[in-house]
């Protein structure tokens, strides 16, 4: 069904034009229109990633791979996708504590609001818009936690490229877009799919600190940061322990260095994602303290919360084992008893590689 048979005619051209000023009013920083087909290539990229085990121990993205797979296969009747992008660019640089071990690093996405309600908000208003203006449309709007591949159907929308590093990249926003998507049963006039803009650059690549990239555009996701120390609930790998450094929630190293973020302009980004002051520069030793209560209040709001106290104390030990600090160490060692035995265990780890500093 073409949205022209939804709408009067004279409105049919300026529906999706207005549709777009919409988008830009509730927040986005981009929006572009692909039809709701499933692509082969990508569905068997998704089937070999997991074949290959990369997806560890995400259950959730095998399960519902045949899903997962393209609009299609999720919603035959979906006729057009709406891709969107809301801007996170940060003001200052991702990887300015990197040498600084007292301080923890909170990757960017999460030191403002948690994206996964900010994007939803607006993907439902704009919804609800678009049935407004042509009440005849079906809808569903998804930021993340569905089965949906977000990345290749904001390439599709022109929004930007999957970069070698795997997530999209704008040429006007860089590596720092959360994407969201509509699927709708009224056909809008797509987009040219954009061209991938990454050439022979590799920088991404070189700067994995866990070499996590078994080839360009493939991510072994049992070996990333990010994954490791926000999906993964069991004691972190060892071998991985000390690349980790002072992340203490997710990574951003690859996004970081990507050259295409020198467009990326921070007047772009939504309010929301501001980053709160106290989660810039964290202190490790003022982490370890915290208890369950005390973590829920301090990350109300936040993606952070979603991870539990446990995994969070478990990550910080990770940084407090590889700080060097000393002074770390009574704090480190009272969690050696700690209720939860993965915190147990990264505490022992903490200490001994804190005991053994010369
Ligand atoms: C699972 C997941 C993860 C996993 C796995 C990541 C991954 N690369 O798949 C983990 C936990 C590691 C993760 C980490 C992060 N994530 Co994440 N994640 C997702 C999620 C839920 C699904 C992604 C997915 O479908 N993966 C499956 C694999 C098969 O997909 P893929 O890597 O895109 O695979 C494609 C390529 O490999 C490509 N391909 C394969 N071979 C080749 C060869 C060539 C030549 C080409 C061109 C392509 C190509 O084809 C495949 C299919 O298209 C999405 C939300 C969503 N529903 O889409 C968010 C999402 C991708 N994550 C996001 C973010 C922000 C992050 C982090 C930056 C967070 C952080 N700072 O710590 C990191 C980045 C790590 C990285 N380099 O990818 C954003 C990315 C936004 C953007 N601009 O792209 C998303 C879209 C969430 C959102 N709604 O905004 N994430
Ligand atoms: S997020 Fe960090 S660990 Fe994961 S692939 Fe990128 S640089 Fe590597
Ligand atoms: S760092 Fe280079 S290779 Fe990686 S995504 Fe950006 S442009 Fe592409």
């Amino acid at each position: 069904m073409r949205i022209l048979t939804m709408v009067s005619d004279t409105n049919a051209t300026t529906l999706q034009q207005r549709l777009r000023d919409k988008a830009r009013e509730l927040g986005f920083a981009a929006i572009g229109f692909a039809p709701a087909e499933d692509d082969p290539v990508r569905a068997e990229r998704l089937h070999e990633w997991i074949e290959a085990g990369y997806h560890g121990d995400m259950q959730w993205m095998a399960d519902r791979a045949d899903v997962r797979q393209g609009p299609q296969s999720m919603w035959p009747v979906a006729r057009s996708v709406i891709a969107l992008g809301m801007s996170y660019a940060p003001d200052v640089d991702p990887l300015a504590l990197e040498g600084d071990p007292e301080k923890a690093r909170i990757s960017v996405y999460a030191q403002g609001r948690d994206y996964h309600d900010v994007v939803k908000k607006a993907l439902k208003a704009l919804a609800r818009w678009l049935v407004e203006q042509a009440p005849e449309t079906e809808l569903k709007v998804f930021v993340d936690t569905a089965p949906v591949m977000e990345k290749p159907l904001g390439e599709a929308a022109g929004l930007g490229w999957q970069g070698k590093h795997t997530n999209l990249v704008s040429r006007e926003h860089g590596s720092w877009l959360f994407l969201g998507a509509i699927y709708t049963t009224a056909e809008f006039e797509p987009d040219e799919p954009h061209s991938n803009r990454c050439g022979s650059c590799q920088a991404c690549q070189d700067a994995c600190p866990t070499d996590a990239f078994p080839s360009p555009y493939r991510l072994d996701a049992r070996r990333c940061i990010s994954y490791l120390t926000i999906e993964y609930a069991g004691p972190i790998p060892e071998e991985f322990r000390e690349a980790i450094g002072n992340r203490i929630y997710g990574c951003d190293d690859c996004l970081a260095v990507c050259p295409w973020n020198k467009f990326a302009e921070t007047a772009a980004r939504h309010k929301a994602f501001t980053a709160r002051e106290e989660l810039v520069e964290p202190i490790v030793a003022d982490l370890l303290t915290l208890d369950d209560a005390a973590f829920r209040a301090k990350f109300s709001g936040s993606p952070i919360k979603r991870i539990g106290r446990n995994r969070f104390v478990r990550n910080c030990l990770i940084a407090a084992g590889n700080s060097g600090n000393s002074a770390l160490t009574q704090q480190v060692r009272a969690l050696t008893g700690d209720g939860d035995p993965v915190v147990a265990e990264a505490a022992r780890w903490a200490l001994g590689k804190l005991t053994s500093v010369p």
